[in-house]
């Protein structure tokens, strides 16, 4: 992918929204199968008490958020809830933990038995439990790990009046290590921290100049929670969310673009659009980590009226024919596409 320049970012991100919208359903449709939205289900393994300050976060331990700390799950317990997420229809298991760094020795090696027990279920395991060594990411690479969450939230500029306690550098490296093992890249970030739009511009260009770029880009909205730092900022416009997403799918057309954080506030209609503007993968189930999410019935409900169905899992591993016309793509002429039914 040839890099981008953040000039060439910022020209895009400016369009006029509904020009922006119809190119990245353009990109979309060339790039993937636009009635398939990937359904992920998060659960978190080990609750608060972080020591790290990120000031959104509700379990950073610093902050008074009320929230019930747990400790490590036992592997049963994670299971289940896999079984559960895995009949309600989702196909990708993450699992969270409110860890700094991945900690070596009995509860790294219990998440690797807990991914075993994921994997073997046919579903496809992510984890996101902080900052990972390249020992680490092999270890996990081993274990079945498909993908690995790390964001990096914000740009570099607007990074340090978020986080303290760990470097934009720190999370550069922990993708690397991620990366060099074969794991697949789940990187996106936030909106909504009081960020400018250079800011926006800057994190949208850093992510599709990673190299490879990210598998997966998760675009969260704040979630403001009582207690912490950000508990008071004003509430994410839905069209910028939009115009964020549509972004993300034109620099990075073969991601996933997963509508993660702060649905709960978002109109059904922004999210319809949100859909159009290119996002083919949702978190589902009423929790994320810790604070609330759209249930299964809302999201089975809002796919079927507009005519989504879930993707398969481990589908980027299978090989498909090449059965794409003069448009690049490979999805039999679902894009509407003349050349591409034709071919
Ligand atoms: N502790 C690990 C880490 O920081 O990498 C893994 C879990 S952490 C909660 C995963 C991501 O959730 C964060 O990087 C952030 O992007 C997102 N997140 C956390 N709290 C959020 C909130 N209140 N609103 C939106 N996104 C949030
Ligand atoms: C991501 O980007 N968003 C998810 C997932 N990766 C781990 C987490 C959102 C957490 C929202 C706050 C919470 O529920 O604690
Ligand atoms: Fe800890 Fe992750 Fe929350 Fe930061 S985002 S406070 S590292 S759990």
């Amino acid at each position: 992918m040839k890099p981008v320049s953040i000039a060439e970012v910022s020209t895009l991100y400016h369009r006029p929204l509904l020009d922006l919208v119809f190119e990245a359903a353009q990109a979309h449709r060339a790039n993937h199968d636009p009635r398939e939205v990937q359904l992920c289900t998060l659960l978190s393994i080990k609750t608060g008490g972080c020591p790290e300050d990120c000031a959104y976060c509700p379990q950073a331990a610093r902050y008074d958020t009320g929230l019930n700390k747990e400790l490590l799950l036992q592997t049963e317990q994670v299971l289940q809830a896999a079984q559960k997420a895995k009949t309600a229809g989702s196909t990708r298991f993450c699992m969270g933990a409110a860890w700094r760094e991945i900690p070596d020795g009995k509860g790294f090696n219990r998440v690797l038995d807990m991914v075993r027990g994921v994997k073997a279920m046919g579903m496809e395991v992510c984890c996101t439990l902080g900052m990972a060594t390249p020992d680490q990411a092999a270890r996990m690479k081993d274990a079945g790990v498909y993908a690995y969450n790390h964001n990096l939230d914000t740009s570099r500029e607007h990074y340090d009046d978020i986080i303290s306690t760990r470097t934009y550098d720190d999370r550069l490296q922990t993708l690397q290590a991620i990366s060099d093992a074969g794991i697949s890249v789940c990187c996106g970030g936030i909106i909504g921290m009081g960020e400018s739009h250079q800011d926006r511009i800057a994190l949208l260009w850093q992510l599709a100049n990673l190299n490879p770029q990210p598998e997966s880009v998760p675009i969260n909205a704040l979630v403001p929670v009582a207690g912490t730092p950000l508990a008071e900022q004003e509430k994410v416009d839905p069209m910028e969310w939009i115009r964020t997403i549509a972004v993300a799918r034109i620099l990075m057309p073969r991601a996933m673009v997963r509508l993660s954080a702060g649905r709960m506030d978002i109109p059904e209609s922004a999210q319809a659009m949100a859909f159009l503007a290119g996002a083919n993968s949702i978190f589902t189930g009423d929790k994320l980590l810790t604070t609330a999410n759209p249930d299964f019935d809302f999201d089975k409900k809002l796919l079927d009226k507009l005519g989504l169905h879930g993707r398969p899992s481990y589908k980027a591993d299978i090989t498909e024919p090449a059965i794409g016309g003069a448009c690049g793509t490979k999805t039999g002429g679902a894009c509407g596409c003349a050349s591409a039914a034709a071919a």
